[in-house]
């Protein structure tokens, strides 16, 4: 019989919904508001399955939350600045400017191919002059509400790409794009005040209930709160440079002090700086830790190295001992107050140093079970739980109890300066977020050094600071800094020479406030339209890479709250549900010379035994390798335009949803997109032949399988659970195929079609439609027609549920003829008797044992047997 042309059909349909503006949302629209939003793709070319993949799920939740009658808004645009295309402009010598909205064209017709109920009207580019502007004025707006500072902070630099990278750009020392091995530098860099909320980021994560667990737990750590003791250390005043006096130190262990062997200060520690006037070795010491890392895991790798200052400080609990203080290079001056004291039995770190320079290891913590007398540490601290031992008054505390004691005693002793020895103090990882970066392809941060008047921002009037067009990539380095042109300009408040700031934001900036940016897209007067803002946010439903599961997620939660401290939002957390999306992956080939070989040329045979790969084009033998993700460097792509041209936007989506879980890596694989394609065929087929004129059923059970179906995609859509969705819609087919079976030729001629049971199953064929129309929504279009269905079925309000048909209503009863058990039979649980007779009767077994005879008796007893008496 005939095929779906879905080559034909989807750009028909999704020019009918394209006319009839079905996917412009509207903000006066009364409906209840539903914001899904997917993670906007970086311009870089083409779009890859993972994006497939990621908006065919927005896309489904999309369709049902509109089909549920909610006013929905999904919104699509590009986070455009970044470096690749910087390096397309060095190496193939185009515009940054021209390859990213070059690049956006091919995409954005990539994606309009998926059939995407995208609100277009909304998009955006980052890149764009009108958005960067805004950014520009939420820059000086931070600015001004003390958001932002400019401080000189060593920085990893990298020596190739000539620009700041993040630590999470660091990877083994090396810039995570250029390779090279990334230097320390001390730069003037611009900070956004991260900090100020780094309770209340760590606090409302206990509020977003609807975001991963792992999520949530990464977030968790990377701000990292910890609870513990301020201590002021006195120093031997005999040991110390004049005026210093005392030794602050932050520590999550108080309990331990009586295990306290030295303490250690950061290279820049204030204290280290003035031991190091009269130590040139110290100095020395100081400025060879200065140049390596600051990133946590190259500091636990590093092997520990101090330098004794000479200096000593006094045990807060025994005025005769005293501990050696070092300079060294495990502590880091930015966290804390720079200093801690060490204590080698309980702290890995402590011990590693301690065992460097001899300085012993007194356990204070006895694991329970263990005879205190036999405690004795080696190699490795012990962190674990146990009784407070070698303590004096502390002996016999758990660490808890001792940490308590130890705080009170502490906080009410006072110190030789004022003030208490020691307070509670919560201390977060969490760094200021740095945003300078030395790079053309970006926001221009919009200040004016001034030689006179300082840091000037530029005046409003003058915004947006454009980027120039004529710049040169024959050099690497910011072409900002060579543009006289642009970057001498008179100062805002003064009018004598000045330099505008060359430097660029870090294209997270960009996308830590798109998706407000979305409720007003084009408003030339300000990033918000703060009403407006507020009836969208925060976003329903976002979904994207686990990858961002850190800093995007943390730095858009960041901008919130400085938005809505400077006035452009009235809310904290920007996203309610978040879904992170497993990767898309797919098996790799190589040559036996290891070269890589892209899925399109390998052929495959599997006659008897394992199945082997071939070269499509020399024949050579291919390796198959493990499945890893899709990436250009193990060629192990499938480009959604060759799925697309194959066999269509609807089977590409299918798939996607379908092979497993979403939260989990997808498998691509022939196989897969072929089972998917044959599902799109089966269920045009059975459109057609249901929407027959002479369509005569089989047995009418539609209405029940159907709503059955209903309520379980219901749950699936709510939670984002396409694969049970995919499997449920598969048995409804199934079903449905059942009552429908072409007759075979020889079949005796069907009965005359129940015209109820044909109403009931062209019914539940509309409801199919209407559950596959989110997943597969242009074969939904074609076969919504020929069903006979009126208008479009993106348009239809979703089905209601007939909860009555969900209860188990039938029973199956034995059937005994002369007290032995001999059929069964299955009726209404409200069939009456005179029913149940009929039916019994009419089994097939129940005639063969009669032989003809009438039987004497029939006994139901309702909903518990039937006995025929002959
Ligand atoms: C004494 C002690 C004994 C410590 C012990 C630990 C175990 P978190 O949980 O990350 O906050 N520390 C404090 N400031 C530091 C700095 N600037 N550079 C390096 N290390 C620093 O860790 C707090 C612990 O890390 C503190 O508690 C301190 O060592 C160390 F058995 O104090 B502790
Ligand atoms: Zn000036």
């Amino acid at each position: 019989s005939e095929r779906y042309n879905a080559k034909e059909a989807e750009p028909k349909w999704q020019k009918a919904w394209a006319d009839r503006q079905l996917f412009l949302t509207r903000d006066d629209d009364p409906r209840p508001k539903y914001y899904v939003l997917e993670m906007f793709p970086y311009p870089s070319g083409r779009i890859h399955m993972g994006h497939v993949r990621n908006y065919a799920m927005g896309d489904v939740l999309a369709r049902y939350k509109r089909a549920r009658g909610f006013n929905v808004m999904h919104p699509m645009g590009w986070d455009a600045f970044g470096m690749p295309a910087e390096n397309a402009a060095m190496q193939n010598k185009v515009h940054p400017k021209e390859w990213t909205y070059a690049n956006i064209a091919t995409m954005r017709a990539q994606l309009q191919s998926m059939g995407l109920s995208l609100d277009w009207s909304r998009e955006f580019a980052t890149c764009d002059p009108a958005y960067y502007k805004q950014q520009q004025r939420l820059f000086l707006d931070f600015l001004a509400a003390g958001l932002v500072d400019r401080k000189s902070a060593k920085v990893n630099w990298d020596p190739v790409d000539q620009t700041v990278l993040a630590n999470e750009q660091v990877i083994d020392g090396k810039g995570w794009r250029s390779g090279a091995a990334v230097e320390q530098r001390e730069l003037t860099q611009w900070f956004f005040r991260i900090t100020d909320f780094a309770a209340d980021l760590d606090a409302k994560l206990d509020t977003l209930t609807r975001w991963p667990e792992k999520v949530r737990l990464m977030q968790r750590n990377w701000i990292g709160r910890s609870d513990g003791l301020h201590v002021r250390f006195a120093l031997d005043p005999a040991t110390t440079p004049a005026g210093e006096r005392e030794l602050p130190v932050y520590t999550t262990r108080p309990d331990t002090l009586f295990g306290a062997r030295f303490m250690a200060i950061a290279a820049d520690h204030p204290l280290a700086l003035e031991a190091a006037k009269r130590d040139p070795k110290l100095a020395a010491f100081a400025e060879e830790c200065r140049r390596h890392g600051t990133a946590q895991e190259e500091i636990d790798r590093a092997e520990k190295k101090g330098y004794d200052t000479g200096i000593r400080a006094v045990h807060p609990f025994d005025p005769s001992w005293t501990l050696p203080v070092y300079v060294a290079n495990f502590v880091l001056m930015d966290y804390g107050t720079g200093a801690i004291f060490g204590c080698p039995a309980h702290d890995q770190r402590d011990l590693d140093f301690a065992q460097a320079y001899g300085l012993g290891a007194v356990p204070v913590v006895c694991p329970a079970g263990t005879d205190p007398a036999s405690v004795v540490i080696t190699d490795t601290a012990y962190t674990g739980e146990g009784r407070m031992i070698n303590s004096r008054f502390l002996d016999g505390m758990t660490p808890q109890e001792a940490f308590d004691d130890v705080a009170r005693r502490l906080e009410s002793e006072t110190a030789p300066g004022g003030g208490a020895v020691a307070e509670r103090r919560t201390n977060y990882r969490l760094r200021d977020w740095g945003i300078s970066r030395q790079r053309y392809w970006g926001c221009p941060i919009p200040v004016i050094h001034c030689g006179d008047c300082g840091t000037q921002p530029v005046p409003a009037e003058d915004l947006p600071v454009l980027l120039p067009d004529d710049v040169s990539f024959d050099r690497p380095g910011n072409p900002l800094d060579r543009h006289p042109t642009w970057r001498d300009v008179p100062c805002p408040a003064c009018g004598k020479p000045a330099r505008r700031e060359t430097d660029t934001m870090d294209t997270f900036v960009d996308s830590s406030w798109y998706f407000a940016r979305f409720t007003a897209p084009h408003l030339g007067s300000a990033p918000t339209d703060k009403a407006i803002a507020d009836s969208w946010l925060p976003v329903n439903q976002y979904i994207g890479g686990v990858e961002h599961a850190i800093l995007h997620l943390l730095y858009s939660r960041f901008f919130t709250r400085a938005m809505r401290k400077t006035g452009w939002v009235g809310l904290d957390e920007p996203f309610e549900g978040m879904f992170t999306q497993g990767m898309v992956v797919h098996e790799t080939y190589r040559e036996a010379d290891g070269t890589w070989v892209q899925p399109v040329d390998v052929r495959f045979e599997s006659g008897t035994g394992e199945r082997q790969a071939f070269h499509v084009k020399t024949g050579a033998p291919i390796v198959i390798g493990p499945i890893e993700k899709m990436s250009k460097s193990r060629k192990n792509t499938v480009d959604p335009d060759d799925i697309i041209a194959s066999y269509g936007a609807d089977t590409a989506r299918w798939f996607m949803l379908s092979d497993s879980p979403p939260e989990r890596d997808a498998i691509w694989s022939d196989e897969g997109v072929q089972g998917a394609n044959r599902l799109m065929q089966r269920v045009y087929r059975l459109v057609n032949r249901i929407a027959a004129p002479d369509f005569g059923p089989a047995a009418p059970d539609a209405a029940k399988a159907a709503h059955r179906t209903l309520a379980a995609v219901e749950e699936a859509f709510e939670r984002l659970h396409f694969n049970v969705a995919v499997a449920r819609i598969n048995e409804l087919v199934n079903a449905l195929s059942g009552v429908s079976a072409d007759r075979a030729k020889d079949a005796p001629p069907a009965p005359p079609a129940d015209p109820s049971a044909v109403e009931q199953i062209r019914a539940a064929t509309g409801m199919l439609l209407q559950m596959l129309a989110p997943m597969m929504p242009h074969l939904a279009e074609e076969c919504w027609g020929i069903l006979g269905r009126p208008g479009l079925v993106a348009e239809a309000a979703w089905p209601t549920l007939d909860r009555s048909l969900l209860v188990e209503d039938e029973v199956t009863l034995p059937v005994q003829i002369n007290g032995k058990k001999r059929a069964e039979v299955t009726v209404a649980r409200t069939a009456d008797n005179s029913f149940v007779e009929q039916a019994v009767l009419s089994l097939d077994a129940v005639i063969r044992a009669l032989e003809g005879k009438t039987p004497r008796k029939i006994v139901v007893v309702p909903q518990r047997i039937v006995n025929v008496v002959v």
